[in-house]
């Protein structure tokens, strides 16, 4: 390419947060295309630079483009007279068990055509955008069969396609047992590894598989089944586990060298060793615990201790966490989890991308990289978590372009 044709944008005078750590000097960054072409000090920002540079912008705070990974953001119709039961004294668990919960919304996001969910999504995904978000992860589990399923994945694919936002799509089919299957849990494992895993790999609708390992969903040798399957398939796995008993689907997940352990509020010091060992992440999901009104907080001493890298994530679902703002989890993890500020920041940056296994690609601001990150109108990185203030996102750049 000839040099006329490279567009450089340069941001002066900036706050870094890289992912990792807050630069302690004021930084620049400079932009070439749709890469990160550089990043200095501003006392060694030389005027060539400057001079280069097609439009200049100065001050405030950069970091990576945030990523949630964990999201359940399609599905049809709404939770929200769940919302009003629980107010009542219902609980989570008692309204799945008598076919609310989950199963409310299979049967609405099966009614719903693919257009119907495209649409309903938009919203949320577009909340996700003006929050910073650049990549997001999002799972089916409310079809439950295979047409339902792969309609959800790709919804999923398009909104990706059409939105200026990577998405990255989780077949969790093992979300809860489907009418068709009651009482026959092991036939519906089989019918996921069987049917619906290699119909949607055959699609390539399907970037990692989960479960949702738990008294109301999947045992430990279910999930170990699925496990397989999508290992022979050369696919990654995750889970829900420990969210609100201690069954052992975080050791499994271990076992399989799993991207993460998701919500993990009932994880035992075992786990949080097997965990470390086989490098998978810990995604907390404060929204999740914000909603349900739980009182057992992961255990995050251990896992620091350990040094289990802690993921952060909205969870965003209909029924245990309606919440589509990522930087308020930050400051829930801090009020809710006793997580710093910048481990909340590290948690939806630098920890997202390796539980989504884009620990090369996303997360950090690093040079080499696709430009996606967040100018924010502050004056620390720590704001962020401090305080929940909509509107503090000035530019969202993602893949180079300044989309906000
Ligand atoms: N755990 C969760 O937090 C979501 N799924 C799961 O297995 C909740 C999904 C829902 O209630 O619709
Ligand atoms: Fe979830």
């Amino acid at each position: 390419m000839s040099d006329e044709e490279i567009k450089r944008t340069l941001w002066t005078e900036i706050t870094l947060f890289d992912g990792q750590m807050t630069h302690d000097q004021k930084m620049a960054l400079l932009v070439e295309n749709d890469r990160i072409a550089m990043i200095s000090p501003m006392s060694d920002l030389t005027p060539d630079v400057s001079e280069s540079a097609d439009e200049v912008y100065s001050g405030g705070v950069i970091t990576p483009g945030l990523i949630d990974c964990h999201t359940h953001l399609i599905f049809g119709g709404s939770r929200a007279d769940e919302f009003e039961l629980r107010l009542e004294g219902a609980s989570y668990e008692e309204i799945a068990r008598n076919g609310g919960g989950i199963l409310s919304t299979v049967r609405a996001t099966r009614a719903a055509s693919e257009q119907a969910l495209f649409e309903a999504a938009l919203p949320r995904i577009q909340a996700l955008i003006n929050d910073g978000v650049t990549t997001v992860e999002i799972k089916s589990g409310y079809g439950l069969n295979r047409v339902d399923e792969l309609k959800m994945l790709r919804v999923a694919r398009r909104l990706g396609q059409e939105l200026p936002i990577q998405v990255v799509t989780t077949l969790l089919a093992a979300h809860a047992l489907p009418p068709e299957y009651a009482d026959n849990a092991d036939g519906y494992i089989e019918l996921i590894c069987n049917d619906i895993l290699p119909a949607a790999v055959t699609e390539n609708l399907v970037d990692a598989v989960d479960v949702f390992c738990e008294g109301i969903g999947f045992s430990v040798a279910q999930s170990e089944r699925l496990f397989r399957a999508a290992q022979a398939y050369g696919l990654l796995v995750k889970s829900h586990a420990e969210q609100l008993s201690n069954l052992g689907g975080a050791a499994l997940t271990a076992k399989y060298q799993g991207l993460s352990a998701d919500h993990i509020e009932w994880l035992d010091e075992a786990a949080v060793r097997a965990m470390a060992a086989s490098g998978t992440v810990a995604t907390l999901l404060p929204g999740a615990f914000y909603t349900l009104r739980d009182t057992q907080v992961p255990p995050i001493e251990l896992l620091r201790q350990y040094q289990v890298p802690m993921a952060l994530a909205t969870d965003g679902n209909p029924g245990s966490s309606p919440i589509f703002q990522l930087t308020l989890m930050l400051n829930m993890a801090c009020t809710l989890f006793r997580l710093t500020p910048t481990e909340a920041l590290q948690g939806v940056t630098y920890h997202a991308a390796k539980a989504l296994g884009l620990k090369h690609q996303e997360g950090s601001v690093t040079v080499g990289r696709k430009a996606n990150f967040c100018l924010w109108n502050i004056n620390n990185p720590a704001e962020l978590a401090y305080s929940i203030q909509p509107g503090r996102l000035k530019q969202r750049v993602f893949q180079g372009e300044i989309n906000r």
